[in-house]
């Protein structure tokens, strides 16, 4: 289906917005002015044509994608306030989607595996994985250790991962995780392959040591990295200028002479604008870049506490705060900028899905996500025995030398 997204004559990938759509996102970005993401918000008016390359299903899929992140994590948390039987656990991710979405729209999810980017997460990761393309059935039943689930049912939350759509894995280290994605870079430059490694990490990683080894290595070595640094403005409770002189962590990064952006998170086609750039930059030979995207998460740190059943977001009350709660006002404003609502506006306004359709995806994504549960915690739970499977190497290994 054609569209006004067409570039018009006169315009061309690399020329700025046309007016008619700088007013449209000028007026989107303005919806956030509630919201001191100041710089971001401004840098909203500068994008290039948005998301040119891709086509229609390709946009409607990531519309779907962060429907299936929101939805998967909304189900979850019911189920932790409801089920005194659930085990399972998460760090949510919502609020968030729009960095996960985008970025991994732009990499290599499919094919053999030794052609697929990577992506490290975070201990946050089922946005991350969910946008990659795991199975979410069998992460859902992994997230609650049933047998039949992604790992095997004992690793869950902290520890999912699918090499086969290149999911690396969740990481509950603050810190390393960096560190690995570069090794995994440099390995896809020395084979010669045009593979590219991706780490998300928060704004909590900028004070470990691995942040600034990572960047300086990544550089020097000319990596296909590309490190997204989610900044939601906090680390379990401490708001990150208590960690970090800079107000955007992109530009410690640009210290280490690193192609660095700063993004509003909250919109999926920046994202993956940004995503695309450092792909196509990686791809070509043209070393790191760091995309830091400015943020929000809708619950507590951890699990579902001050959350309440059929609700987003969870206010106020929360065990593990031990110092302070953030402002209520500060999630209530970040809410009004929303992903889904914004990926829609952005759809809608470029003809692309009108709002029957949109909800027809909501109503199919609900569904998809229900029925996942409902799978999910039908199956056998893993036994303590499972956790040693895996641990020591079966049979014989045949010797080999190192070095
Ligand atoms: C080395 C280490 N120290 C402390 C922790 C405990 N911890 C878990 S998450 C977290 C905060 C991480 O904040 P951020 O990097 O901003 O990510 P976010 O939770 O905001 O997604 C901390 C301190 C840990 N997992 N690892
Ligand atoms: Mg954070």
């Amino acid at each position: 289906m054609e569209h006004d997204r067409t570039i018009p004559q006169w315009e061309t990938e690399d020329t700025p917005v046309s007016p008619a759509r700088r007013g449209f996102l000028m007026l989107a970005a303005a919806s956030g002015a509630a919201i001191s993401v100041g710089r971001s918000a401004a840098a909203f008016t500068d994008v290039p044509f948005a998301a040119a390359d891709l086509d229609d299903d390709s946009l409607i899929g990531m519309y779907r994608t962060i429907l299936q992140i929101r939805w998967h994590e909304r189900r979850q948390a019911d189920e932790m306030l409801s089920n005194p039987d659930y085990r399972g656990y998460n760090h949510f991710y919502a609020g968030q989607e729009a960095v996960a979405t985008g970025v991994c729209a732009a990499l290599r999810n499919s094919g053999p595996r030794e052609q697929l980017d990577l992506v490290y997460s975070s201990h946050r990761p089922s946005g991350h994985a969910i946008a990659k393309g795991v199975d979410i059935p069998k992460m859902v039943a992994e997230m609650d250790f049933r047998a039949t689930g992604m790992n095997g049912g004992y690793g869950a939350e902290m520890h999912i991962s699918d090499p086969d759509v290149g999911f690396i894995g969740a990481d509950g280290m603050i810190g390393p995780a960096p560190v690995i994605a570069s090794g995994s870079a440099f390995a896809f430059r020395a084979r010669g392959s045009d593979q590219v490694a991706v780490v998300f990490a928060g704004d909590g990683n900028y004070a470990a040591p691995h942040f600034h080894s990572t960047l300086n290595n990544a550089k020097l070595l000319d990596l296909p990295l590309i490190y997204v640094c989610e900044n939601n403005l906090y680390h379990q409770y401490a708001h990150y200028s208590l960690s970090c002189p800079h107000e955007d962590i992109a530009s410690a990064a640009a210290a280490y002479g690193i192609t660095a952006e700063t993004v509003d998170g909250q919109d999926v086609v920046q994202v993956y604008n940004a995503a695309k750039r450092a792909v196509d930059r990686a791809r070509a030979g043209n070393g790191p870049t760091f995309i830091e995207a400015k943020t929000y998460r809708y619950y507590n740190h951890w699990g579902a506490p001050g959350a309440k059943v059929g609700e987003l977001g969870a206010f106020g009350y929360d065990p593990l705060a031990i110092t302070h709660f953030r402002p209520e006002k500060e999630l209530r404003a970040w809410m009004q900028r929303d992903p889904v609502d914004i990926s829609r506006r952005i759809l809608a306004d470029w003809g692309v899905m009108d709002a029957a359709r949109a909800a027809e995806i909501e109503d199919e994504v609900k569904a998809e996500i229900e029925a996942a549960f409902e799978w999910a915690l039908s199956q056998p739970l893993c036994t303590p025995e499972d956790g040693l499977r895996h641990v020591f190497a079966e049979g014989t290994v045949p010797a080999r030398q190192f070095g």
